[in-house]
């Protein structure tokens, strides 16, 4: 069996000994798999707090979808969507993640009690991100990204997806430690999805051992996508729907965490926790 990194700890995050399970709380219109159940503050706290129940270690707050071809909120309705339920949720004592690729959110979500921030532009979409990262002295996701969702799939071209994002990730990652941001606070994301087509995520995934090399730790947030919806083609030959696609998720959680993945980024909290569960006693001698 192969093993991936080893379990690198991140300070100022939950330290298990274990894979990480960050849940999804997506306070948008238009997320691909759950967009509007959420969008009241209300109903996305309550989420927040249902997934904590199920044993999230972080909760993931977005308020911005990123699903291919989807178009930017005004800040203020990011804000509007986000602020809240990162402030109640961090109230409450949880560690919350703020997904955002903009300074005018990250900022005031940090003063609201995020403990993380999550960029998947990994601080290419707004100049000022890093440096926010470096002063405010947060854990940063520094996920692989070309560019906006509006025409980010007309970028998925590699020679080779492996060595390129793994290059490219590592050029972001410098940028990251010359801005001063730690380097033990910056956790890398292969950006499954992002850039990316089908084919691109199972060569990603196979070949996951590789970004070894960055000596990083690393989120893997595969839950629900479409190269699964596509894999699972119902009988008439239409993908299985988003929500029918978590089973999936849950094997791809527990191959990742026998492989030592530092954490999971999921919508269906207690299916991984209950993945890694088993990976753990199976490993512990
Ligand atoms: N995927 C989505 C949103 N945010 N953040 C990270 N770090 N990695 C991801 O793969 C990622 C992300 C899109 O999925 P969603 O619409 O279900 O949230």
């Amino acid at each position: 069996m192969i093993r991936v990194s080893p379990l690198l700890a991140v300070p100022g995050l939950p330290q298990p000994g274990r894979t990480l399970v960050i849940g999804v709380v997506n306070v948008t219109p238009d997320s691909f798999s759950d967009g509007g159940e959420w969008l009241d503050p209300a109903a996305a706290i309550g989420h927040g707090f249902d997934l904590l129940a199920e044993g999230a270690d972080i909760i993931d707050v977005g308020g911005e979808s990123t699903r291919p071809g989807a178009t930017r909120p005004e800040v203020s309705e990011e804000l509007r969507r986000v602020l809240p339920v990162v402030r109640e949720l961090a109230a409450a004592g949880a560690c919350v993640s703020i997904d955002t690729m903009r300074t005018a959110v990250a900022a005031p979500a940090i003063a609201a009690g995020a403990s993380l921030l999550n960029d998947v532009s990994g601080g290419k979409a707004d100049p000022g991100m890093l440096r926010l990262v470096a002063e405010s002295g947060v854990p940063f996701v520094c996920m692989h990204w070309r560019g906006h969702s509006e025409d980010m799939q007309s970028r998925a071209s590699y020679a080779d997806v492996v060595t390129q994002v793994i290059a490219e990730l590592s050029t972001q990652l410098d940028e990251a430690a010359s801005a001063g941001i730690a380097m033990d606070k910056l956790i890398i994301d292969p950006g499954f999805g992002f850039a990316k087509t089908g084919e691109h995520n199972w060569q990603l995934l196979q070949r996951l051992e590789e970004f070894d090399v960055l000596g990083r730790a690393m989120l893997v947030g595969v839950s629900r996508k479409t190269f699964l919806g596509r894999l699972l083609t119902n009988p008439d030959g239409t993908p299985r729907p988003p929500k029918e696609r978590d089973d999936a998720t849950t094997a791809l959680t527990t191959v990742l965490a026998s492989q030592g993945v530092w954490g999971v980024r999921v919508h269906s909290v207690r299916a991984s926790r209950d993945a890694i569960a088993v990976v753990q006693r199976l490993l512990s001698h």
